[in-house]
């Protein structure tokens, strides 16, 4: 059993996690989180009392991650400022929280030589084209394109450092887009859900040719406890799923799915910098650490997740309009 601390627990992937830890393990877990308009507590709902505890503050804040980080056993470390769209309108909270953040959390798990886990995104690696065969490796050199993946990436950068000068007990993994419950309604496939769930037109950036390797939210939550059980320090791991998709046939799907002519969408202005095409190859961690999915079906997936955010509607719908409201006014 050991005391984890996790860094954006209530955010999409890092609440999942957490649900999936104490479903899975008999590991404790504390959430440290500041609760910006990403973080849902209702996300933490039902979990069980004796072995979950909620910190609310700000990963930027050493007294308060020195403390937290003394009395656990293994930091994971989620929080971030994560969507690429806001980072193009103000990368300034990026910097704070991708950078700062990581840098607060990693000086406190040196001092206390506390096993540190970074979550990070295969978006570090830049993009590929569409017609190319190759796939991220753990080898692709650093090529990020936006505000929020730079410092995604500059992220990476300081805990390798502080492997490499200080010692530190860390691992990192970078993962593919992923999908499930609990998502926040500005991303791709809640926002096109929830539109058409209120009678409005999904909106593809672009073309909508643009392509993203799909991994449901409990597969990235087995690949990270099975880095945290089994990895080598200092090591770097990819996590992925073989589930490339572009745009436009997911937005189908969904539209299908809902009862919807599969071409009920509206083309909008393209992101700036728009990255085209994410593939992992993620053969190290199933060869190494004998890691698989359990989701392999996308389409199965992606009706349950439908399923869930017509059954949870009061978790989405007071976030829907203000997300709304800022892509309207960046015409998207
Ligand atoms: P999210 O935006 O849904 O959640 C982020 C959480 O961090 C929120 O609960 C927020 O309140 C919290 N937070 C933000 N700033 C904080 C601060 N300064 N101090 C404490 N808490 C703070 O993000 P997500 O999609 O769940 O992503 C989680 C992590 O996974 C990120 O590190 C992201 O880079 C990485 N990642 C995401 C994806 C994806 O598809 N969403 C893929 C690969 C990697
Ligand atoms: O309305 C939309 N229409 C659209 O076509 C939105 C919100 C997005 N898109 C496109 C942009 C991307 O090609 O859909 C794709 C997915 O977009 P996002 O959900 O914004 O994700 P992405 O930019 O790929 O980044 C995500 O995966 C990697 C996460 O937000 C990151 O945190 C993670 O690092």
């Amino acid at each position: 059993m050991s005391r984890l601390l996790v860094t954006g627990g209530a955010g999409f992937i890092g609440s999942n996690f957490v649900h999936f830890v104490l479903r899975e393990t008999d590991h404790t877990v504390t959430v440290l989180d500041k609760l910006t308009y990403a973080g849902n507590l209702a996300s933490l709902d039902g979990l069980p009392e004796d072995r979950f505890r909620f910190v609310q503050g700000d990963i930027t804040d050493a007294a308060l991650v020195d403390e937290l980080t003394r009395d656990h056993d293994a930091v994971v470390h989620y929080a971030a400022e994560s969507h690429n769209d806001n980072s193009l309108d103000d990368p300034r909270p990026f910097l704070d929280t991708n950078i700062i953040g990581t840098y607060t959390l990693i000086e406190a798990a040196r001092r206390h030589d506390t096993r540190f886990h970074h979550i990070s995104t295969d978006e570090v690696y830049g993009d590929l084209e569409l017609d190319d065969p190759a796939r991220f490796t753990e080898e692709t050199p650093y090529n990020p394109s936006s505000p929020y993946s730079s410092t995604k990436a500059g992220s990476d950068l300081l805990v390798r450092a502080w492997v490499r000068s200080f010692g530190l007990r860390a691992t990192i993994s970078n993962c593919s887009n992923n999908y499930g419950p609990y998502q926040h309604v500005e991303k791709f496939i809640p926002r096109q859900i929830t539109n058409v769930l209120r009678g409005e037109r999904p909106k593809l950036y672009g073309s909508g040719e643009n392509v993203r390797d799909w991994i449901h939210a409990n597969d990235h939550s087995s690949a990270v406890l099975t880095i945290l059980d089994r990895g080598t320090i200092g090591e770097t791991y990819l996590i992925g799923a073989d589930g490339e998709k572009n745009n436009k046939d997911v937005v189908e799907l969904i539209l299908t799915e809902l009862g919807q002519p599969a071409d009920a969408y509206d083309l909008v202005r393209d992101r700036p910098g728009h990255d085209l095409r994410y593939a992992i190859d993620s053969t190290r961690l199933r060869t190494e650490l004998g890691w698989t999915p359990r989701f392999s079906d996308f389409a199965e997936g992606l009706s349950d997740t439908i399923a869930w955010y017509r059954d949870n509607e009061a978790w989405w719908m007071p976030q829907k309009d203000a997300a709304e409201a800022r892509y309207r006014a960046q015409g998207q």
